[in-house]
Order: C-alpha cells, then sequence, then structure tokens
C-alpha cells in the first residue's frame, strides 16, 4: 500500500516540479541572470531543479506519506464508533468458544485398558456386539477427553469415551471451563455413542462455585427431574430450565446430535432483558450424564451386554461471544494469560461491566442498538483525580450527571470541584479550571469580624466604620483607635458645636444643629450679636452708674486673658500632636493602611 502511495506522490512531484521553476531563482554569483549564454542557463535550470526536487523529497513528500498514514489509521475499522467518531453498540466475533478447550472428565476409559462393544441389531432383529479396547496409552486406542474439543472431521471421528456401564444413580460428568463470561447461543452434543436416557446440562456464572441448570434431556422428565416437559415460558420464569423427552431414542445410536438453543422458546426482547443477558451468561458448562440408554439386557449376564453401554461424545460445541456489554468488538489475552475483552467506551473490567477510573458521571449500562451507552467523564474542572457517582443526585439532575469529585484541589470545593473553599474566593480573572481559580481571603484580622470573605467577590465582612476589600481602613467619617473592638469611630464634630453650653441653645436648636450643619453659623453669630449686646449694655450701665473700671485694671484684665489664651493653645497643641503620634504608632502595629 505505501510502496503505491511513494510511487504517486513520487510522480506527482514530478509532474509539480515544472510548475516550482518558475519560483527558483538562481544566486547573485550565477552569471545566468547578466548573462545570455545558453549553456549557463541550462546549468541554472538544472540546479534550480535539482534544488526543487531535493526539498520536495525532504520536506513535501514526508507530510504527504504522513498525512496519508493518519488518514489510514484514523479510518481503520472500529466498531465500537461510526464514521463521525460517535460510540455504537458493538459485540465480539461469534466463535465455538469450546474449541481446543481442556474438558475435565469424572470417568474415561483406558486406565487401565478396558474392553468396549458396539451393539447392533441385524436385520433378524438380532443383537449383534463388535467388541474393542480401550488403552489410554495406546495412541489408536485411547479416547481422551481432549477428543471432545478438537478439530472435528467427520471422515476422522475422535471419540472421548466413559469407562462402560456407570450406571444410574451414578452418573458421568463434563466440565468445561470457558476462562471467562460468555454469551452462550447455543450448545451441540454429537455422540460416538447412544444417546444417555437422562443427562443435563449446568452453566456456572462465577467460575464454578455455583451451578444453575441449564436444560435437561430424559425420557422421563418427572421421575428424573421433577419437571414437566413442554412447560412454556413467559416473562415470569424466563431463568427456568425446560426439560426435553424428545430427543432419547436408544434406536438412534450414533452419530446423534443433541442441540440446545439458549433462548429457544423464551420469547423476549433481548436487548432490553437484563433477566435474559443472565440466562445466556456462562463462565462454566457442566454435562451431567445421569443414565444410560440400554435396550433392557445390561443383566441378562450375556458377554459384552454391559460393555455395550458407555458415553461417548466425538465433539462439543458452545457457540457464542465474549461478554463485553456491548462495548467492545474483540477479547485477547492479558498479561496474566486471560481472556478479557479490549473496552471501549470509557469501560473497564473484563467484560467491560463497568466504567473506567474518573468516568462515574453517569451509571455504567450495557450498551444497545438505540444507545452505546458510553460512560462519560467526571466533571472536576481539572481540581480532581477520583470521583464516584450518586445516584440521589443522578435523579435530582434530571439524569444529566451523577458525578461527585473526590479531594478537590487547589482549595475548591463542591461536587464538581467548581467552588471555593471557606476563605477563599474566586478570582474571574482566571478559568475556574486554572489552578490559581480560587485566592485566599485577606481579610484584616483587626478590621474584620471573621476570616472568611464572600466567596465570589472576596468582600470580608467589616466592623463598623471599616471599609475596604479587606476591612484595612477606617470609612470617611471615623478615625482610627487602639481598640481592636472597635477599630474605627465615629470622628467628634467641633467642640463648640457638639457640646454647647446647656440652657443657651434650646432643645429644638440642639436638634436642628445635629441634624443640619448649616444651622450652626447662624446660632453661633446671633450667640455672639448677645453677647455684644449684653456688653454694650453693661457698659452703659457703668457709665450710668460711674463704676467703669480702671483703664488699669482693663488692661491687668487683657494680660491674664492672653496668658490664659497662650495656656489653652499650648494645650490644643500637646493634645494634637499625642494623637498624631498614637495613630501612627498603632497603624504601624495593626492596622496597615
Ligand atoms: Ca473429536
Amino acid at each position: 500500500m505505501y510502496t503505491t502511495t511513494t510511487t504517486t506522490t513520487a510522480a506527482a512531484a514530478a509532474a509539480m516540479l515544472p510548475s516550482l521553476l518558475p519560483g527558483l531563482r538562481c544566486g547573485r554569483s550565477d552569471v545566468c541572470v547578466t548573462s545570455h549564454r545558453k549553456t549557463m542557463a541550462s546549468r541554472c535550470v538544472l540546479r534550480s531543479l535539482y534544488v526543487g526536487l531535493l526539498l520536495w523529497v525532504c520536506y513535501a513528500l514526508p507530510i504527504t506519506l504522513a498525512d496519508r498514514i493518519m488518514d489510514d489509521q484514523a479510518t481503520a475499522p472500529n466498531s465500537c464508533y461510526d464514521s463521525l467518531n460517535k460510540p455504537k453498540m458493538c459485540v465480539a466475533e461469534f466463535v465455538n468458544v469450546a474449541y481446543g478447550k481442556e474438558v475435565v472428565a469424572s470417568s474415561t476409559c483406558g486406565t487401565p485398558p478396558s474392553r468396549y462393544c458396539k451393539s447392533s441389531v441385524d436385520s433378524d432383529g438380532k443383537v449383534v456386539r463388535n467388541c474393542f479396547t480401550c488403552d489410554a496409552e495406546h495412541p489408536k486406542r485411547r479416547h481422551p477427553a481432549s477428543y471432545l474439543t478438537d478439530n472435528n472431521n467427520s471422515n476422522n471421528l475422535t471419540c472421548w469415551m466413559s469407562e462402560p456401564f456407570v450406571q444410574y444413580p451414578k452418573n458421568v460428568t463434563l466440565k468445561l471451563s470457558l476462562g471467562k463470561k460468555y454469551e452462550l447461543t447455543y450448545i451441540l452434543l454429537q455422540f460416538c455413542s447412544a444417546k444417555p436416557d437422562s443427562m443435563a446440562i449446568y452453566k456456572s456464572m462465577d467460575f464454578g462455585r455455583s451451578w444453575i441448570p441449564f436444560q435437561y434431556y430424559s425420557r422421563n422428565c418427572i421421575k428424573m427431574y421433577g419437571k414437566k416437559p413442554g412447560v412454556v415460558i413467559t416473562k415470569a420464569n424466563q431463568q427456568e430450565a425446560l426439560c426435553s423427552n424428545v430427543h432419547s431414542n436408544i434406536n438412534t445410536s450414533g452419530g446423534t446430535r443433541v442441540a440446545f438453543n439458549t433462548l429457544e422458546n423464551r420469547p423476549a426482547d433481548f436487548d432490553n432483558s437484563p433477566v435474559l443477558w443472565d440466562w445466556v451468561t456462562a463462565t462454566d458448562i457442566m454435562f451431567v450424564f445421569d443414565k444410560l440408554s440400554t435396550f433392557g439386557d445390561e443383566n441378562s449376564g450375556e458377554v459384552g451386554a454391559r460393555e455395550s453401554y458407555y458415553y461417548s461424545l466425538s465433539n462439543l460445541a458452545v457457540g457464542g461471544r465474549c461478554k463485553c456489554n456491548g462495548h467492545a468488538s474483540s477479547c485477547s489475552k492479558n498479561s496474566d494469560g486471560q481472556t478479557v475483552c479490549n473496552c471501549q467506551h470509557n469501560t473497564a473490567g473484563d467484560s467491560c461491566e463497568r466504567c473506567k477510573t474518573f468516568h462515574f458521571d453517569i451509571p455504567w449500562s450495557r450498551a444497545t442498538e438505540q444507545n452505546a451507552k458510553e460512560c462519560v467523564r467526571c466533571k472536576c474542572n481539572q481540581h480532581a483525580r477520583k470521583c464516584h457517582f450518586n445516584r440521589e443526585i443522578y435523579i435530582l439532575s434530571g439524569y444529566k450527571s451523577g458525578g461527585i469529585c473526590v479531594k478537590c484541589r487547589h482549595h475548591t470545593d463542591g461536587r464538581k470541584c467548581n467552588y471555593c473553599r471557606p476563605l477563599y474566593y474566586r478570582d474571574h480573572s482566571k478559568p475556574i479550571h486554572h489552578k490559581k481559580a480560587c485566592k485566599g481571603c485577606q481579610c484584616h484580622p483587626v478590621g474584620s469580624v471573621r476570616m472568611t470573605c464572600n466567596q465570589t467577590t472576596g468582600q470580608c465582612t467589616c466592623k463598623e466604620g471599616v471599609t475596604g476589600l479587606s476591612c484595612n481602613r477606617c470609612a470617611e467619617g471615623y478615625e482610627q483607635t487602639q481598640s481592636t473592638i472597635a477599630p474605627c469611630v465615629r470622628v467628634e464634630p467641633d467642640a463648640d458645636v457638639q457640646k454647647p453650653s446647656q440652657g443657651r441653645v434650646s432643645q429644638k436648636e440642639s436638634g436642628k444643629r445635629k441634624n443640619n450643619n448649616k444651622t450652626r453659623r447662624p446660632d453661633r453669630l446671633s450667640r455672639r450679636k448677645k453677647k455684644r449686646k449684653k456688653k454694650k449694655k453693661k457698659n452703659k450701665d457703668r457709665k450710668k452708674n460711674g463704676t467703669r473700671k480702671s483703664q488699669k485694671g482693663r488692661k491687668k484684665k487683657r494680660k491674664n486673658k492672653g496668658n490664659k489664651n497662650k495656656v489653652i493653645r499650648g494645650r490644643d497643641r500637646k493634645r494634637k500632636t499625642f494623637r498624631k503620634n498614637r495613630k501612627t504608632k498603632y497603624t504601624a502595629a495593626t492596622f496597615r493602611l
């Protein structure tokens, strides 16, 4: 295939070369550009051609080949996905599961060597017996159990044979281990001897730990197995083994067959019947031959009478598929030598019976023709490596998503790791799957009520008078204190406004001042006017009464007043300095601005 591709591509390259030539130019040193000599021009063209070919072989050809190979790989057949890479139900190949597998027989002739006879009835109705020797050590006289599952050649039948006359209540069993769960369609037994009077087929779904009846055959079903022949199967008893009484006929000895169709007479929609999925599933099969068919001469004492009765089969075939629940198209042996499905659709397990790790967003289901039921990856935004399925959440989500992420990393939380943990908030500048999608809250220990912040905005819960995203500064109109309980207090208004002398300002006026600063100034002016008026009146009274203070006394009074103002101003300055120092100290210690 690739040889053809290479040839085709090389031919295409050759065809394209002329078109490449116009794009090629000789170097400056080439005289072909300046000279018109034909020889030089032809050399230039040849050189260009050579360079073009070299570039094509080095770059274009490998790319073309790689594309072709990629295309071939992309279109490689995979029956679990359609041409648009959409998942679809797929099944493993239908095979004879028993072929080449070991069968364990409870009884096989030849150890030690024993005699067996083949009986037939001649035209006169007389029984004729031809006797032989079964010897396990002799290559042509042995009849081991491996002859049950060897290549079945009708021209050279090889038969397994039990020891002669192992009669009821003794039985002979054959056990076939499939090594894996298979879904069986039929079981076929080809006899070298007469078919048994009574036999049963059992199956195991747990590698031989427990056995379930699959089918009974008997000339007397009720007596042998307590089963009434011809029972009709309904939905209520789909897993009930039936007993057939039609197969056993001693006269059809040799080359006779018993075929068991696992789904025969079980009407149901197999694709949507979990009961039938179980019914056809088996890891092991066991055949129990309970009773030999005889002509009734086994107790006659005739020579070779009992040696004529034994169980012998030439072939044991089991048709079925490797059970992969519609999620694999093939099975193969793993590193331990066990047969396992090559699971697709994000499934795992020997039979693709579960979703693979981290694909638990919907429950596992067997694929159907209508829906591949592909397992879905958990949505953890790249913050978790494990998840599990929760049915209640799945139902609440409207049967859409039931995966719960485990151990969300990067400070995320929630069933999809799509929230930030307490003490963290979402950084919207980064996508949710980013490692730093959640940032730590930066709440100031003094200014915040608690250390948790709003997980969407990062806003901390501030104490009264504190503001900022991290509550790290006082709000307008508040002043910082040394207290950690109330780090910011409301700034007190001007002293003479805040604490007016009682009695001078009525309650009503006081209320007005508190509510409206604009009213302060007129009040203060009116108070001063009143003061001046009072003073004028006092002076007038003094003039009238002749009690005006002397010039000396007045000067002394002014001097004292001036000293008093000086003291007050000095005290205010000290207080101001103290407040400033205190603020700086506190800020540096706990309340960073
Ligand atoms: Ca055979």
